[in-house]
């Protein structure tokens, strides 16, 4: 076959630029997930946000393939025919044998092709293709497995129309088509893919395996029992089947982080060719400068709820308080909410012994099942409203009066201006303000108080909210609403207005958290045992200098993991607010790195390479693509204290070394080229400048 770089001219790796070229060589790309306009969790964001590098790359030639959700469709999907005279032709096939096939265009940033498949319309098959399954894969599946059930159906469509697809293209001079599968649920169509030979170059991503998810949802100690973890034990054993044999049958199979990685190796006997870290499209939350006014805007929100949530007991000083927040899925441990909760009483101590003026305000961010707002919560903003609505009436009168009097030629006397019905007003509103009870920890009245394990946590480490504590905290089982009678933000706004993210994760294949928190602006707190935390650590020097800092809880015992989350958190507190603000402009700075159009690359490698294994006459050129980015430490950065860094020691022999991923070496110090073409080597980002010239050494004092 005619090499592609010099086909019709046209070189091959331009097609990254030109969708138009990736359409006259033939360049396909199939993306395969059950998350394709239909949100469960990270995947839906992983495949959302890069849709428009992806578009950049193939063009029309790029189809969004996943489940038919009909409530997901009506409101993210134009449906119509598609414009490929392949896919409709493959669609029309498929409808001949009576399955329920939409497609049209998917309603987000780059509007990208999505072919949808309505598995119910095939379930009459189910039991053959559980037989063919059976008969290619040797893999059995039990009838009453509802999700591995769906898998099949989900698979075996997608199978079939990627083999009528490929029938369709057979004219063509060209064909280059690339499936890239997502996650075990996807993965019954690469494997039938490969195993019936078709010329079809196989991707398959993990965000996660299933073994993993499942010990971390118990309370084993995952990473000490890594080699030892079975699915048997778990009835899972044929999901496992499927995701294990999706990865050995891919050309290239890639996890999401490092971490993940090495749980891949150990858990699917398969060590990843690549790793594909997540991007965002940072374009999405890009405020540019207005990011620090934006700051400022949306603490002035939290502060009006704080006056409120904390009425009678209100005497802090709000610019001497500071917010810190957790949020994501209601996973206790996993999401370290655990060592979060511990760290918090320790970090309370810490502050009344040094006799601190600063308080601390830590949201807790999880949905729990609960019956409404509870009446504390609600009664403590209504007063704070009253007041406020009396006092601007007194406000009023008293204008009224002065103007009067001074109209006259008089000197006001201060007994003309404010009245005695004004002080009984005022006097209501402060008597009726009054508590007998601490202000809540919980917003929302919990079904499961007694055993929910953040108020459980809450209440043996004694965080009760006293006048004496001086780390204040409110549990807000709910996702976060701008129409929210109590706290009516958004996310977005709630994180913009904080100044600090903790995610102390204990099982996290990526975590968009503290990856969202960075764009923002906002600095945050992670781990060694997160991806974003371990690609941080590996590709920014001293991530501490800007503003993420990273809990070593891989090394070091949960004892001294959490020591050193209140030291990171005590520091935190111990800073000017020159200094948070220039450490969120260092933070914000780290935005292009997390940027697809910067992580883009791996995902562009991924494909190549497994392009390559089946079209070898692919020029080994277009393999050389600049590898890995470091940041090195920020120039601006005070010198960051050493010994704030974890001192986690050199990877073991079971950690990847560079040699196992020789396309991840350093790159040499030159200066980054963020564009997504030519695929641009990232460097490490320096530390920032300002450091060179801080007298002080570093912003935290110790
Ligand atoms: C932003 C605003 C400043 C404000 C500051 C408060 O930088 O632009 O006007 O003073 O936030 O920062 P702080 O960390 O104290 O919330
Ligand atoms: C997974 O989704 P999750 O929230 O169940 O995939 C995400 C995207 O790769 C990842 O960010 C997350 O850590 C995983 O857990």
């Amino acid at each position: 076959a005619k090499s592609l770089k010099t086909f019709q001219g046209i070189q091959f790796d331009q097609c990254l630029d030109d969708g138009e070229k990736a359409e006259q060589v033939g360049k396909w790309l199939l993306e395969v997930s059950w998350e394709v306009a239909n949100k469960v969790g990270g995947i839906y964001t992983v495949i959302r946000s890069k849709v428009p590098i992806t578009k950049k790359e193939y063009g029309n030639n790029y189809i969004c393939i996943g489940p038919y959700n009909e409530a997901f469709v009506r409101t993210e999907v134009e449906i119509g025919e598609s414009n490929i005279g392949a896919i409709r032709a493959t669609v029309r096939e498929m409808k001949r044998y009576g399955i329920h096939v939409v497609t049209g265009n998917w309603l987000i940033e780059g509007y990208p092709q999505v072919v949808l498949f309505d598995i119910s319309s095939a379930s009459h098959r189910l039991d053959s293709w559980k037989g063919d399954f059976f008969q290619y894969a040797h893999i059995g599946i039990p009838y009453h497995d509802r999700e591995a059930n769906d898998a099949i159906l989900f698979g075996f469509c997608v199978f079939w129309f990627i083999g009528t697809f490929l029938e369709q293209l057979k004219y063509d001079e060209h064909r280059y088509v690339t499936a890239h599968f997502h996650e075990w649920l996807a993965g019954v169509g690469l494997v039938m893919t490969r195993l019936r030979g078709y010329d079809c170059a196989l991707v398959f991503t993990t965000h996660a395996t299933l073994l993993g998810r499942y010990l971390c949802a118990g309370s084993t100690d995952f990473y000490n029992k890594l080699s030892s973890a079975k699915a048997g034990d778990r009835q899972i054993y044929h999901r496992y089947c499927i995701e294990r044999a999706a990865a050995s049958c891919a050309h290239v199979f890639t996890t999401v982080s490092k971490i993940t990685g090495i749980e891949a190796e150990h858990l699917l006997n398969k060590r990843p060719d690549i790793l594909t870290p997540n991007g965002l499209s940072v374009k999405q939350f890009a405020a540019l400068h207005e990011f620090q006014n934006l700051h400022a805007q949306n603490k002035e929100k939290l502060n009006a709820f704080l006056r409120g949530h904390f009425f009678g007991h209100y005497d802090f000083d709000l610019d001497k308080t500071l917010y810190f927040f957790i949020a994501g899925r209601y996973e206790f441990t996993n999401k370290g909410a655990d060592m979060f909760i511990e760290s918090l009483a320790r970090l309370n101590h810490m502050l009344k012994a040094v006799g601190s003026d600063v308080t601390i305000v830590a949201f807790l961010i999880f949905p729990a099942p609960t019956n409404n707002f509870n009446v504390e919560s609600l009664r403590g903003q209504s007063i704070a409203k009253m007041l406020r609505d009396t006092v601007q009436n007194v406000q009023g009168e008293i204008g009224k009066r002065l103007y009067e009097i001074c109209l006259k030629g008089h000197i006001p006397n201060p007994d003309q201006v404010l009245k005695n019905e004004d002080l009984v007003e005022l006097k209501k509103c402060i008597f009726a303000s009054q508590r007998s009870s601490l202000p809540p920890i919980c917003t929302h009245n919990v079904v499961d108080d007694n055993t929910d394990p953040i108020l459980c946590a809450l209440r043996r480490c004694q965080l009760f909210n006293n006048r004496s504590d001086r780390v204040k905290v409110i549990f807000h089982p709910e996702f976060l609403r701008s129409t929210s009678p109590l706290l009516p933000m958004d996310y977005e706004e709630f994180v913009r207005g904080c100044h600090l993210g903790v995610f102390p994760s204990y099982y996290e294949p990526w975590g968009y958290t503290p990856a969202e928190c960075t764009v923002m602006g906002v600095p945050s707190i992670t781990t060694n045992l997160s991806g974003f935390g371990c690609f941080m650590e590996e590709h920014v020097s001293e991530s501490n200098s800007y503003g993420i800092y990273v809990v070593d809880r891989r090394y070091k015992s949960a004892e001294e993991s959490c020591q050193q989350l209140t030291q990171y958190m005590f520091d935190f507190s111990q800073l000017s607010r020159r200094q948070r603000i220039i450490l969120r402009n260092r933070t914000e700075r780290l935005s292009e790195l997390l940027d697809w159009n910067t992580l883009g690359i791996y995902y562009y490698k991924a494909r190549q390479l497994a392009l390559q294994r089946i079209h070898p006459e692919i020029d080994e050129q277009m393999m050389k693509i600049s590898q890995v980015f470091h940041v090195s430490r920020a120039s601006s950065a005070p010198s960051s204290p050493g010994a704030s860094r974890s001192s986690t020691p050199a990877p073991t022999e079971e950690d990847y070394s560079e040699e196992d991923y020789p396309d991840e070496q350093k790159t040499p110090d030159i200066e980054a080229k963020r564009e997504y073409h030519p695929p641009p080597p990232i460097e490490k980002i320096p530390r920032p400048q300002s450091a060179v010239r801080n007298p002080t050494n570093s912003p935290f004092k110790r």
